[in-house]
C-alpha cells in the first residue's frame, strides 16, 4: 500500500510545509507541492536567507539559487538571479521549457521576463540597513543558526507515490560577489531518485558540495539504510573532511518510497517540519555534537 502524502521541509517553514502539505491533499503532483511551498518563503520579506528580503552579498546585491527535481529525473537550476523572487518556479521554467539544466545570471532573469516572472527589486530597506551595520566591521564569519529561518528545502511525496523536491536560498549573508552555494546545485543540495527517495540539504554551502551530500544519501539508502541512517552518514562524512565543523552547520532531510523520513545536523537547533494526514508538525533534529 502506498503512503499517505507527506511534505517535509528544512528549518521551522510552518507556512511553507502546510501550504505544501494541503497542496498534496488537494491532488496537486509532488513538484507543485514542493515549489508552492517553498514560493511562501521566497516571498516572506521576513525570511533573510530565501528570495526577497533576502540578505545580499558584500556588495549589496541580492543574488538567488534554487533547483527542482521532478519524479522523472528531470531537474532545472538557476543561480545567482537578482531581480526576480520566485526561483524554484524559475527552476522549473529551464526544466521544462528549455533544452538545458541551468540558466545564471542575466540569462537565468531575461529567460524568466519571457516566461511572464515580473523584475524585482529584492533588496529590502532593512536588509539593506543590515548590510551597511556590516559594513562596519565587515567579518565574514556565518554564524550557525542564527535565526530559525534558512534556505528552503522542501521534498513532497504525492499521492501517487511519487516523489519530487525544490531548494530555494539567498545563499550566505555577504558573500562575495559571484558565489554559488549548494542550494542549485543538483546531487548537493537536492537530489530524487523517485525509484529510492530524495534528500535536500542546509547550512554551510561549501561542505555540502564537497561531499556531494544529498547524493550520498539517496545512495545510502538505495544500499539500504533508513532516511535517518543516510543522513546520520552524510553528516559523518563532512564532519571527517573537516576538523573545523565546530565552526559551520550543516542539515539534511530525507524521505524514502515508504514514507520514512530522517533528519540530521552538526549542531544543535535544527528542526524538519512534517505535514502528513493533516497534522503539520516540528520534528527537533538529533545532531553530532554539543
Ligand atoms: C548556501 N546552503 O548557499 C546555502 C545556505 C543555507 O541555511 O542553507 N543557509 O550555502
Amino acid at each position: 500500500t502506498k503512503p499517505k502524502p507527506i511534505a517535509i521541509c528544512t528549518w521551522a517553514f510552518t507556512k511553507a510545509n502546510e501550504a505544501a502539505g494541503k497542496a498534496l491533499s488537494e491532488g496537486a503532483d509532488a513538484l507543485t507541492a514542493a515549489i508552492a511551498g517553498c514560493e511562501v518563503e521566497e516571498e516572506n520579506l521576513k525570511n533573510t536567507t530565501v528570495g526577497k528580503g533576502g540578505a545580499p552579498d558584500r556588495e549589496g546585491n541580492v543574488t538567488l539559487d534554487a533547483c527542482v527535481m521532478n519524479p522523472q529525473g528531470d531537474c532545472g537550476a538557476v543561480v545567482c538571479v537578482s531581480t526576480i523572487t520566485n526561483v524554484a518556479a524559475l527552476a522549473r521554467k529551464v526544466m521544462e521549457e528549455t533544452p538545458h539544466v541551468m540558466l545564471a545570471s542575466e540569462g537565468a532573469e531575461e529567460f524568466g521576463y519571457s516566461q511572464g516572472f515580473k523584475k524585482e527589486k529584492l533588496l529590502t530597506e532593512v536588509s539593506k540597513e543590515a548590510w551597511l551595520e556590516w559594513q562596519k566591521t565587515s567579518k565574514y564569519k556565518p554564524i550557525i543558526n542564527i535565526e530559525n529561518h534558512d534556505t528552503i528545502g522542501m521534498l513532497a511525496l504525492d499521492a501517487n507515490g511519487d516523489i519530487a523536491g525544490a531548494c530555494s536560498t539567498s545563499g550566505l549573508s555577504y558573500k562575495m560577489k559571484g558565489r554559488v552555494g549548494d542550494s542549485p546545485i543538483i546531487g548537493s543540495g537536492l537530489f530524487i531518485d523517485n525509484e529510492i527517495g530524495g534528500a535536500v540539504a542546509t547550512g554551510m554551502g561549501e561542505e555540502i558540495i564537497k561531499t556531494v551530500g544529498s547524493f550520498l544519501i539517496v545512495e545510502l539508502m538505495r544500499n539500504g539504510m533508513s532516511p535517518q541512517e543516510a543522513c546520520e552518514e552524510a553528516v559523518r562524512r563532512v564532519v571527517a573532511k573537516n576538523k573545523n565543523y565546530k565552526d559551520f552547520q550543516v542539515a539534511y532531510i530525507a524521505i524514502n518510497k515508504a514514507g520514512s523520513t530522517g533528519s540530521y545536523c552538526i549542531h544543535e537547533g535544527f528542526t524538519m517540519m512534517k505535514y502528513q494526514n493533516g497534522i503539520n508538525e516540528a520534528v527537533k533534529s538529533d545532531f553530532h555534537h554539543s
